[in-house]
């Protein structure tokens, strides 16, 4: 990372833009499961949290540099309040710059760092619905045909992963070096888990889905697991993995089965439950989540994952949007959860009959 600091000794402000390029150019490789693991137990000694402050202001600074060369793309120029996020952003990328210098072995640094790690976090917590509003705009401006589509889809994609890969620098940084482990899960490192159990956050994520359902339709369908652990039969699936992104990925697809399921059985009396299905072979964990909600047509599946297709302008509160809708983003933010530790998401459907979605996971 030295390389960092040669570049920054010269850096002066006004020559921001071009460092931001000059960076953008390393994309930051996303750290492993493994780095982020080396990270977090070494115990939080001076040696350990001296060589991550060495470490993680690099990091930042690289998916910073990335996500803002991304606004700067032209096709976002249109964006709403693109002026501002994109200096929010520039802000962001010199907070961090600014720890560069410093001593990694000063504790004072180092509590400082968080603080700023923390404002960052902070200042950049609405960027979905600015972005949403940039995407409206995008398509008054454009039109929106399939070209335009494929343009947000790729900006927004790219966007959108450099984000959840910046948050999840921040959060295991400030949770690691917070002082203290978290009282409700001691062996967690940071926001991650290493023994996650599968089955249980497949069961939270169902009753928070259903108890939205249940409220809107005052129905809900069942839930059936069925667990594969392939080489352990008998013992549950456990894997090493950040419980708040397998929540979110699964919370979207129960609200997406649950929705078809209740309204394609409007006059029926009996729901089909919806299937859980967990296979664990030697490299895979599947997730497989089947209803019998009427399927889709194949021609429609993409639009399931378009930010452009599924952007409405906001429900105003009380106006009767339904809250199972998957507010739009649901489904192409939670594939790229899946991708961001090398796994996927993706949709079969049988029109006329119901839809499996398979999350598959490293
Ligand atoms: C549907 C449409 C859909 C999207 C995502 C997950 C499940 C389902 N079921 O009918």
């Amino acid at each position: 990372m030295r390389w960092v600091r040669a570049l920054l000794k010269n850096a002066s402000l006004a020559g921001a833009p071009k460092y931001i390029e000059h960076f953008s150019k390393f994309s930051p490789s996303p750290l492993s499961m493994k780095q982020f693991l080396d990270f977090g137990t070494a115990q939080v000694s001076e040696e350990t949290a001296s060589a991550h402050l060495d470490q993680s202001p690099p990091h930042c600074l690289l998916s910073l540099a990335e996500a803002i060369n991304l606004e700067a793309d032209p096709i976002m120029e249109v964006i709403t309040l693109y002026q501002i996020s994109s200096w929010r952003y520039v802000q962001s990328l010199l907070d961090i710059m600014e720890f560069l210098d410093k001593d990694p072995e000063d504790h004072h640094t180092l509590s400082q760092f968080t603080e700023a790690l923390i404002t960052i976090r902070n200042r950049h917590n609405d960027v979905v619905p600015t972005m949403a509003q940039g995407v409206l705009e995008y398509k008054d401006t454009y039109g929106d045909d399939p070209v335009s589509n494929q343009n947000v889809q790729y900006f927004l994609d790219r966007f959108y992963l450099s984000r959840i890969s910046i948050r999840m620098l921040i959060n295991q940084h400030t949770l690691i070096f917070d002082g203290s482990t978290n009282p409700a899960h001691p062996k967690h490192i940071g926001s991650i888990d290493p023994n996650c159990n599968v089955s249980e956050v497949v069961k939270d994520a169902y009753d928070m889905a259903k108890l939205l359902c249940d409220k809107y339709y005052m129905a809900s369908p069942d839930l059936e697991i069925q667990e594969i652990n392939a080489s352990n039969p008998r013992q549950p699936i456990l894997m090493v993995y950040v419980p708040s992104h397998l929540y979110h990925m699964l919370f979207e697809l129960f609200k997406n089965a649950m929705r078809a399921t209740v309204e394609s059985h409007e006059s029926s009396l009996v729901l089909p439950p919806i299937k859980v299905m967990l296979a664990l072979g030697e490299e895979d964990l599947s997730i497989k989540m089947s209803d019998r909600g009427g399927g889709v047509p194949l021609r429609k599946i993409e639009r399931l994952f378009s930010y452009m297709y599924s952007t409405a302008p906001t429900p105003q509160p009380g106006t009767g949007g339904t809250p199972l809708a998957g507010f739009g983003y649901g489904l192409p933010i939670s594939r790229l959860y899946a991708k961001y530790f090398q796994g996927d998401l993706q949709l079969f459907s049988m029109e006329g009959f119901g839809t499996d979605a398979v999350i598959y996971l490293k």
